[in-house]
C-alpha cells in the first residue's frame, strides 16, 4: 500500500530488493569517514530484511552525519539542526507502517536538540535512532561539541576543551523508559552491523551510539583506539549483540553482561579506561507512547465528525 490517502493507494509489483534499490546519491562525505561504513551497514540491513524502499523513512537533522537521507533511496525527511526526533516522533505517531531510521549528530542530538532528545527517548516510539559521534561540529568545521574531550583543541575553544564531556549513553540510561542503549565502532562492520540489526528488531526507540571517524578533523581520537583493540571492552550476552568467534577473537577484553541489569549498565557507561561496546540496556516491556498516538488510525471523516458531534453535545445548555 502507498499514499496517504485511500483513494490514492496503489499495491506495486513486489520484487526481491538488491543493494543498488537502496542506494541514493553519491556520497560526498570525506574519503575514509565513518559515516560511509554506517550507510553501508543500514543500506545491507535493508537489502537483508528485504524493507519495502516506500515503506521506509529516515529522518535527520543538520550536520554531515545528517546527509544520510539523501543517499539512501527510500523516503526521507533532511530536517532543522535539533530536530531531528520531533519530525521522527511526528511521522511515527501516525505511520506505524513505516520502518524508521534516525541519523543524528553529537551536535544535532546533544547540543541543540538535547531537549527533544531526553523527551523522544521517554516516547519511546518504535525507533532505530543513530548517534554518529564524531566528538566535533564536522560541517560547520570544527567547532567543540558536548562530547569534545578535555583539551581537544577546536575553533570555539583554540586553547582545548574546558569542560568535561557529556556521555550520550549515561543521559539516555538516566532517562525515564529508554529501552534500548548501545554502543558501536564504524570500523567493525560486523558489530556495526549486528548491533544495528540488533536495534532495528527491538521494539522501541533503540538508541546506537557510533563511536564515528572523522578523518578531517579528530582522526587522532579514533585512530589509536583502531590500532590497539585492547581499549574496547566487548559486552558479550545471548540478549546482546550477536557475536561470532572472529570479532571474540579480534577483541581480547570481554565481560558479561546482561543487557537487563540497569545498575550495571550504569556502571560500563562511566567507565573510563575503555570504551564497552554492545548493548547496555534493554527492556522490551516498556510503555511505548506511538501505541497511545496511533489509536484511532483507521477513523473515516463521517466517523470523525460524529465523535466530535458527540463530545460537542456534552456542552450543550
Ligand atoms: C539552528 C541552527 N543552528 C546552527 C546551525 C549550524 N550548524 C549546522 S550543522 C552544525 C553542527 C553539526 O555537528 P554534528 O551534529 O555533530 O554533525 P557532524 O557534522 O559532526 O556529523 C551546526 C552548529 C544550523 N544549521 N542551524
Ligand atoms: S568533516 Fe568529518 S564528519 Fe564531515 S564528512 Fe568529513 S570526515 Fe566525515
Ligand atoms: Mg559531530
Amino acid at each position: 500500500m502507498v499514499g496517504l490517502k485511500q483513494e490514492w493507494e496503489i499495491e506495486p509489483v513486489r520484487k526481491d530488493c538488491v543493494l543498488e534499490d537502496y542506494m541514493g546519491a553519491e556520497p560526498r562525505w570525506c574519503p575514509g569517514c565513518g559515516d560511509h561504513a554506517v550507510l553501508n551497514a543500514v543500506q545491507r540491513l535493508a537489502r537483508d530484511k528485504q524493507l519495502p524502499p516506500e515503506k521506509t523513512m529516515v529522518v535527520s537533522g543538520i550536520g554531515c552525519s545528517s546527509r544520510f537521507p539523501h543517499y539512501m533511496s527510500t523516503y526521507g525527511f533532511h530536517g532543522l539542526h535539533g530536530r531531528a526526533f520531533p519530525v521522527a516522533c511526528g511521522i511515527r505517531s501516525r505511520r506505524p507502517d513505516l520502518h524508521m531510521f534516525m541519523i543524528t549528530g553529537d551536535g544535532d542530538c546533544c547540543a541543540i536538540g538535547a531537549g527533544h532528545w531526553i523527551h523522544a527517548i521517554r516516547y519511546n516510539m518504535d525507533l532505530t535512532v543513530l548517534l554518529l559521534d564524531n566528538n566535533i561540529y564536522g560541517l560547520t568545521k570544527n567547532q567543540t561539541s558536548p562530547t569534545t574531550r578535555p583539551f581537544e583543541k577546536s575553533n570555539t575553544n583554540p586553547k582545548g576543551s574546558y569542560m568535561p564531556p557529556l556521555s550520550p549513553i549515561s543521559v539516555v540510561l538516566g532517562i525515564a523508559n529508554r529501552s534500548f542503549v548501545a554502543q558501536t565502532i564504524d570500523w567493525n562492520p560486523p558489530h556495526l552491523y549486528a548491533t544495528i540489526k540488533a536495534a532495528y528488531e527491538h521494539q522501541g526507540t533503540s538508541f546506537v551510539r557510533i563511536l564515528q571517524r572523522c578523518p578531517h578533523f579528530t582522526s587522532h581520537i579514533f585512530e589509536p583506539v583502531q590500532e590497539d583493540h585492547s581499549q574496547i571492552l566487548l559486552m558479550d550476552h545471548p540478549a546482546g549483540v550477536a557475536l561470532d568467534e572472529p570479532m571474540k577473537r579480534l577483541f581480547p577484553n570481554r565481560m558479561a553482561h546482561d543487557p537487563s541489569k540497569l545498575s550495571e549498565a550504569r556502571d560500563l557507561a562511566e567507565r573510563e579506561d575503555c570504551y564497552p561496546i554492545g548493548v547496555f540496556y534493554k527492556n522490551e516491556n516498556a510503555f511505548r507512547y506511538d501505541q497511545t498516538t496511533q489509536v484511532g488510525l483507521g477513523t473515516g471523516p463521517s466517523e470523525k465528525l460524529a465523535a466530535i458531534d458527540k463530545a460537542l453535545d456534552r456542552f450543550m445548555v
